[in-house]
């Protein structure tokens, strides 16, 4: 009898301490920019909803259960790093500035090999996981020290140090996503 009881206080206490570690991502305060689905840990909302999640619906990612949702200000308190990029097709040089994709990965408590990345306007690459572990690729929020919107290459554009990186010299930029609001990891 005793040491059932015993098994029962053990149980809730895995049980409250499974539920804490759970809920590691606090609540975003601002509008969600980047929201992350699949294996993921550390979420921050609950199942997808076919009226209120519009645009994901007209994308047709329905059905998740759970995600770890980010508004800027929690990407930005990731800490950020600065990047400097030139592409020959771009009109000039630009700065950029971000978490690591990999300390977000990390903040969601996402597994995986492999993420797609949805962008506003459906174009979705897949990135491999290891490119966040064997480069600095940056989830930018910001470019020359203004913040990316909606609208123009916003809310999040995924860069990589191609320009300082020696395994990245001249690598094409598409998976470069910008507009990027959604990734599934699995
Ligand atoms: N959201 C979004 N991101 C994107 C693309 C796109 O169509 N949509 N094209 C990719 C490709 S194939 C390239 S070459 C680069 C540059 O595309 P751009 O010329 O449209 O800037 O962005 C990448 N990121
Ligand atoms: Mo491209």
């Amino acid at each position: 009898m005793k040491s059932r009881l015993l098994g029962a206080f053990v149980a809730l206490g895995l049980l409250a301490s499974g539920a804490a570690s759970a809920q590691l991502l606090p609540e975003p305060a601002g509008p969600v920019v980047l929201t992350i689905t699949g294996t993921v840990d550390k979420t921050n909302r609950g199942p997808f909803d076919p009226f209120l999640d519009g645009l994901l619906n007209s994308h047709g990612v329905t059905g998740f259960q759970k995600a770890a949702t980010f508004d800027v200000a929690m990407l930005e308190a990731l800490g950020m790093k600065s990047l400097k990029v030139r592409y020959p097709e771009w009109p000039k040089g630009y700065t950029f500035e971000g978490p690591l994709l990999r300390d977000v990965l990390t903040a969601a408590g996402a597994r995986g090999s492999t993420i797609r990345f949805l962008g506003l306007d459906g174009y979705e690459p897949e990135i491999p996981v290891t490119d966040a572990y064997n480069h600095d690729a940056v989830l930018a929020v910001k470019v020359d020290g203004r913040y990316l919107g909606i609208g123009d290459r916003g809310p999040v554009w995924l860069v990589y140090p191609r320009d300082t990186d020696p395994k990245l010299k001249g690598m094409d930029d598409s998976k470069w996503l910008w507009a990027g609001f959604f990734m599934t990891v699995e």
